[in-house]
């Protein structure tokens, strides 16, 4: 099997030591940092997180700060949605567009005080655009990649686990809100999120140096709830219907294409950028959308395929799949995949050509659970 050859340039996590010990087999690269993707038992690890407690390793989602006097105006600038009401220690999910509405990124906003806010970052350069709009804009702020590293406790058990460590601060938390906060010397911020609809927290350290303590000590701590290792579960997020920016999006997605229509305003008074190519692109109708797929039946195990697969009307092109796999709950093959639009509304069935013969699927409402 062919391996990574590691370098500098792909970064480690705090958190990596922790992992290996903990019998990690498998990475990706994101942000061009290291993150576990298996511990060597998918199934094992689906089950953990639907019902008990999973802990990953996801500190490649990194943060771009934004400090200084101008901060707020740049986090609204960058962001296709309307931020005025945010307050202090709440998140917010939004989409970060080019000028011709193209979806950059698909970042979770913290607002840590008036003049400081993290972008929670999904697989793109951010930093660059970040630093030149503020740049370009003359705006008095600070651009910055904090040393800060989340951490997901994740599943219906997460509660109870990080209460035995905070207290009621995590039962208090509501959904995408935070507060900086210390466990013992380690400065972190407590945040009820994570790439799962199983419910959980993130715990975004800030300071790498603690990042084996810090890990020892929710597994130690979380031994009664029988946490074990975990990752970002594919399985688990086409059943809910998360978005994986650069896995379901291409490179000329816009917002409306990628099912983050709801997290849009474009009818607002605020500016930002891509605001008009948007207004535009709304009020035509997006050419394709992000769509579930529902197998007619269940497809051969081989078919849960890493690659896009394009998928066809009648023998007529009509999109790509960006994930097929085997829903453990629905006991179906299912699938996520950027179709016309037309198809999508109408529910028309659809052809994939797979390894083994041609497999039918219907379009099917996001999230499928
Ligand atoms: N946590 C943190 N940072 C991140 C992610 C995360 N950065 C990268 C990536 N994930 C960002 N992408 C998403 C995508 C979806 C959600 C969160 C981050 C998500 N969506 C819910 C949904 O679509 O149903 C809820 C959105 C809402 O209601 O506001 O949770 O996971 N720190």
């Amino acid at each position: 099997v062919p391996q990574i050859t590691f370098s500098p340039r792909i970064r480690k996590s705090p958190f990596y030591e922790a992992t290996v010990r903990d019998g990690v087999t498998d990475f990706t690269v994101y942000n061009k940092m290291l993150m576990p993707t298996s511990f060597g038992d998918l199934r094992s690890e689906y089950d953990r997180l639907l019902g008990g407690v999973a802990m990953w390793d996801v500190s490649v989602e990194r943060q771009i700060q934004l400090l200084g006097p101008d901060a707020a105006k740049l986090a609204q600038y960058l962001s296709s949605r309307d931020l005025t009401n945010m307050v202090i220690g709440q998140g917010k999910y939004v989409a970060m567009c080019d000028h011709d509405g193209r979806i950059l990124n698909d970042p979770i906003l913290l607002k840590l005080a008036e003049d400081r806010f993290w972008f929670s970052i999904a697989d793109s350069d951010m930093l660059l655009w970040c630093r030149a709009v503020a740049s370009e804009r003359g705006f008095e702020v600070h651009v910055s990649e904090p040393d800060v590293s989340p951490l997901a406790v994740q599943g219906p058990l997460a509660e109870d686990l990080l209460a035995d460590l905070f207290g009621d601060l995590a039962r208090q938390l509501k959904y995408f809100w935070f507060e900086e906060t210390h466990l013992g010397d380690i400065p972190v911020v407590l945040c009820r999120s994570g790439w799962s609809k199983q419910g959980g927290f993130e715990l975004f350290l800030q300071d790498g140096s603690y990042g084996d303590e810090l890990y020892e000590k929710i597994k130690t701590v979380g031994q009664k709830y029988n946490i074990g290792p975990g990752a970002p579960n594919h399985v688990e997020r086409v059943e809910s219907g998360l978005l994986s920016w650069g896995g379901d999006t291409t490179p000329d997605s816009n917002p409306f294409e990628a099912g983050m229509a709801r997290f849009v305003d474009t009818d607002t008074r605020v500016d930002y950028i891509g605001k008009d190519a948007l207004q535009k692109i709304a009020s035509a109708g997006p050419r394709r959308l992000l769509t579930g797929l529902l197998f007619d039946a269940n497809a051969p195990s081989e078919w849960p395929l890493p690659e896009r697969m394009p998928v066809t009307k009648d023998g007529t092109p009509v999109g790509t799949t960006s994930a097929i796999v085997h829903s453990h709950r629905l006991n179906r093959t299912i699938g996520m995949a950027q179709l016309e639009r037309s198809i999508v509304e109408a529910g028309s069935a659809v052809e994939l050509a797979g390894p083994d013969g041609v497999q039918r699927a219907t379009p099917h409402p996001l999230p499928f659970l």
